[in-house]
């Protein structure tokens, strides 16, 4: 079928990519100390449509220094809290008021469809800021009573401090809720930042600056950076006056981080790839749980930490779900992020056009059938990749042992709990799983029995600000989110006094 093909582009985001390329320090748009920068292309089209800076390590370490001092003379930290969530508040209700230019600008910078920056993006991320916003004023510590010591001797406590400067790293698939589910714990903490968008999507985040002073947030207290992650991304990782990095990305990249923040027994975050089980039991309708099935791995065109990559299908509905998986991968309209009707955009990237390419390559020569799609499609030069189906596959294959991070899923089928827990379980990621079934005592005893950080029942990827997300075994370290998101952002102080 003919995809459709990108429309204009709206005056509000020619005006955003028109812009010379500069970092936001210290509350400035500033130019770089270094000539270099780096494009910015249209992943529906192909084109170069901007450039944005290629930090250097002098840019880093500037961004740096601005964070440590509005960190170190408290101009944020020492704010009443109930001031602190005021701000985050009123900073959400200026991006809500910019929300439809915002959504086009992550499609147009991502390549993801228009509805879905719409209805998913920015409210996820607004609820994410809104979320911890609240934590700002109700946050504290606990009052222990020492247990080697007589009653009354002493009076201990523990107050929980903003761990200080903050350097962010986020990744390209969701820009946005990415930024803020990192940007809005630390706020409200106390902590500064400093903020690296991925190179692929950088113009949500950089938007984002124009509404800082108008939220009346203080000069240095959340800095914008760009550039290249080998580069400027590992000059923050390594910057000694950073106390905290926290990084969503690949698997190796995130291991890279954690031996680099080392050196100063940096805190680290990590939420990293995944190779989600998604577990359908026999008692299903094959047909509707076809379409679930669908969604949790072509949404976003599989560009999904969480992405539903490996279904796991009892045998007695194995062949009928697989058929309505199928149908559905070659009925999903793909097309360019800002055209009507279109339900799965572009891949990023050439690179990632190429690197999911390559997987099913792999796996067609690894014996693998292709049920449904497998083709780069080359139109108007956008990165697409076809909704792909894989059968036949067995367990030592890349394209059942690997992040794919495309539409690329792999079906098998089960006979009994005891073989799909084995074969959920046989990786070394474990960020999230889903089950699908009517047998409330299965669903429970599958869910305490995969190891993952987030299961989902008859439901997949649905992750709220209020709850704890992030991964078991080589999926990360620590949880984003709820009160164990913003906890991330603060150190534990003991206070023991004695008494008398
Ligand atoms: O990710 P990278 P890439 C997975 C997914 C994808 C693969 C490669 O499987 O196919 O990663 O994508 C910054 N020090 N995920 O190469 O390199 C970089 O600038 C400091 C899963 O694009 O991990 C960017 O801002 N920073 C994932 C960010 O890391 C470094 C989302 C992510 O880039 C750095 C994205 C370094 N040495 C990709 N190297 C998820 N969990 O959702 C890179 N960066």
């Amino acid at each position: 079928a003919e995809l459709a093909t990108q429309p204009d582009y709206s005056p509000e985001t020619r005006a955003a990519i028109a812009r010379a390329p500069r970092i936001f320090i210290n509350g400035r748009w500033i130019e770089s100390t270094g000539d270099q920068t780096i494009d910015i292309w249209d992943p529906s089209t192909g084109q170069i449509i901007g450039a944005q800076v290629d930090a250097t390590q002098v840019d880093i370490d500037r961004a740096v220094r601005a964070a440590r001092t509005a960190f170190d003379d408290g101009r944020w930290s020492n704010l009443a809290p109930a001031a602190r969530e005021r701000i985050l508040l009123r900073l959400a209700d200026i991006i809500e008021a910019h929300a439809e230019e915002l959504a086009e600008l992550e499609s147009v910078d991502n390549g993801k469809p228009l509805t879905f920056s719409r209805n998913m993006d920015l409210p996820s991320g607004l609820g994410y800021l809104r979320q911890m916003a609240g934590w700002a004023s109700r946050a504290g510590g606990d009052c222990i009573n020492p247990a080697l010591h007589p009653g009354g001797l002493f009076h201990a406590y523990v107050r929980r401090e903003p761990i200080g400067v903050v350097g962010q790293i986020v990744p390209w698939n969701f820009p946005f809720i990415m930024a803020m589910m990192k940007v809005a714990p630390a706020l409200a903490a106390g902590c500064t930042i400093v903020l690296k968008p991925a190179e692929q999507t950088p113009l949500t985040t950089l938007r984002l600056a124009d509404f800082l002073s108008e939220a009346g947030l203080p000069d240095g207290v959340l800095n914008i950076v760009t550039g290249r992650g080998e580069t400027a991304g590992d000059a923050l990782v390594r910057h000694p006056l950073v106390d905290k990095i926290a990084f969503t990305g690949s698997t190796n990249v995130g291991k890279i981080i954690n031996r680099a923040a080392t050196d100063t027994l940096k805190r680290v975050t990590l939420e990293l790839g995944g190779k989600s089980p998604v577990i359908i039991m026999p008692d299903v309708d094959p047909a509707t749980t076809a379409g679930h099935a669908a969604g949790a791995i072509f949404f976003n065109a599989g560009q999904v930490c969480v992405a539903g990559s490996r279904i796991y299908a009892h045998r007695d509905v194995f062949d009928d779900l697989l058929e309505g998986l199928s149908a559905q991968a070659k009925g999903w309209n793909v097309g360019a992020a800002l055209a009507e009707g279109t339900q799965m955009g572009p891949l990023v990237s050439a690179e990632q056009q190429a690197r999911v390419g390559g997987y099913i390559e792999a796996g067609r020569k690894a014996g693998a059938s292709v049920v449904a799609g497998g083709h780069i499609a080359g139109h108007g030069n956008g990165y697409f990749v076809e909704p792909t189906v894989l059968a036949d596959v067995s367990p030592d294959m890349s394209v059942v042992r690997e992040e794919i991070f495309g539409p690329v899923v792999v079906a098998q089928r089960f006979d009994d709990l005891d073989q799909v827990i084995a074969a959920a379980n046989d990786t070394e990621l474990g960020l999230a799983a889903s089950i699908w079934t009517k047998d409330v005592s299965a669903m429970h005893r599958l869910a305490a029995r995969v190891k993952a950080g987030i299961v989902w029942g008859n439901c997949h990827g649905v992750i709220d600000p209020a709850l704890p997300f992030g991964g078991f075994k080589q999926s990360g370290l620590g949880r984003e989110g709820g009160r164990s998101g913003f906890d991330a952002y603060t150190e534990e102080k003991t206070v023991i006094v004695k008494l008398g």
